[in-house]
């Protein structure tokens, strides 16, 4: 028995997008959906009750970070991490594979797992497959992630082969130590870099081992996008139509609609909140720096066709005003909006979906927003 269902809605008759709705412990997923990312057990800014306002259904927290703050026993001993949160929808983790890789210093990869030094206090620290499954099953998400290795890009072929299928051995370590199958959905990430066969090898390997849910990793690495695109359009086809598919670490609005074509049903993405700290926001015609000089006197919203909180309430003046003041309601309104923003273009594009037209959709949002389609 799965933690978790995938039902399939319908196909776009357009542009082949699938409408889907992931059934889990926690509630019900509708997708494509766009997860907020919450670190260290907080979208940053945002309360739990403010998330559900804006409609978020699933929220993603990391493996790495609580292992080393507050750590996980502690988030046991509180009853899991949805109690200790009070976040009561679903939770994704991420493996800490990842972060390992990004964040720690003199990493050291064996195929028993990664060695590495804690970006906080530099102390020696071990993270492997059954580590990393034993910390999620404290954690208690309702879907957890198996512990990968994400190559850097550009990468050469025979570094990417070895290490994608020692990515593979390790899902199936994470699958044969995985203790709670039957309330938290175990998902395996595809890896292969940007080479096509490694690709289709990662996904076959991955797939015959039956994990209820599949993610592509590796992606969105500094490749250009168009790579990305392609590596999507050869490799979503060898996972299995009867589960959800997950694109990590993507949520530019082009990539969200452009994986939704590609039939992508999951992403997750710290940029919507992470340029809203420093000012930056994504409205239907594009990004706009609000800390700019030139709405010191624009007295209009952040985006006319917004329909959310900060726009129905406050001008750019007044939050250009609030971020040269280092006040934190600015950084608290800018995040809502951007994240009403992408939560509004995942409506739009199940909406899109369900009425057959997606790709029409994609033309006329990347117009208003000043981009190229491909
Ligand atoms: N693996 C894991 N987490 C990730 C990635 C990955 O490849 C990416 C790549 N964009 C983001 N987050 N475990
Ligand atoms: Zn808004």
């Amino acid at each position: 028995m799965s933690a978790i269902r995938y039902e399939a809605i319908k196909t776009c008759k357009q542009s082949g997008a699938r409408l889907g709705r992931v059934h889990t412990p926690h509630g019900v997923i509708e997708t494509p959906a766009f997860m907020p990312v919450g670190t260290l057990a907080t979208v940053k800014a945002m309360s739990p009750d403010e998330l559900k306002e804006l409609d978020a259904h699933i929220i993603l927290s990391n493996t790495y970070h609580l292992f080393l703050r507050p750590g996980h026993e502690l988030i046991r001993e509180a009853g899991g991490l949805h109690k200790f949160m009070s976040w009561d929808r679903p939770i994704l983790t991420d493996s800490g594979g990842f972060q390992v890789f990004s964040l720690s210093e003199m990493r050291k990869i064996s195929e028993e797992g990664v060695e590495f030094r804690s970006h906080l206090n530099g102390d020696k620290l071990f993270l492997s497959p059954e580590t990393a499954t034993d910390i999620q099953n404290a954690l208690g998400s309702d879907i957890m992630m198996a512990f990968d290795e994400c190559p850097p890009y550009p990468a050469e072929y025979d570094y990417v082969k070895q290490s994608t299928e020692r990515t593979s051995r390790w899902a199936e370590r994470c699958l044969q130590h995985h203790k709670r199958p039957e309330d938290q959905a175990l998902f395996a990430i595809v890896q292969g870099g940007m080479y096509r066969d490694l690709r289709e090898q990662s996904a076959r390997e991955l797939t015959s081992m039956d994990f209820p849910g599949y993610a592509i990793g590796g992606l969105s690495v500094g490749e250009p996008k168009h790579l990305m695109y392609e590596v999507l359009d050869y490799t979503v086809p060898h996972l299995p139509a009867g589960k959800p598919r997950y694109l990590m670490g993507v949520g530019s609005p082009d990539a969200l609609v452009e994986g939704a074509i590609r039939g992508i049903d999951m992403f997750d993405c710290v940029l919507p909140t992470r340029i809203a700290r420093n000012g930056t926001t994504m409205t239907s015609q594009g990004r706009l720096v609000v800390r700019n000089a030139k709405y010191a006197k624009d007295f209009g919203p952040l985006d006319p066709a917004c329909s959310c909180y900060t726009c129905r309430t406050f001008s750019r003046a007044y939050i250009r005003h609030l971020f040269k003041c280092d006040e934190i309601l600015g950084l608290r309104l800018t995040t809502w909006h951007n994240l009403h923003f992408l939560l509004e273009l995942m409506r739009n594009v199940r909406q899109a979906i369900q009425e057959d037209r997606l790709l029409d959709f994609r033309d006329s949002f990347f117009q208003a927003y000043g981009l190229d389609k491909d």
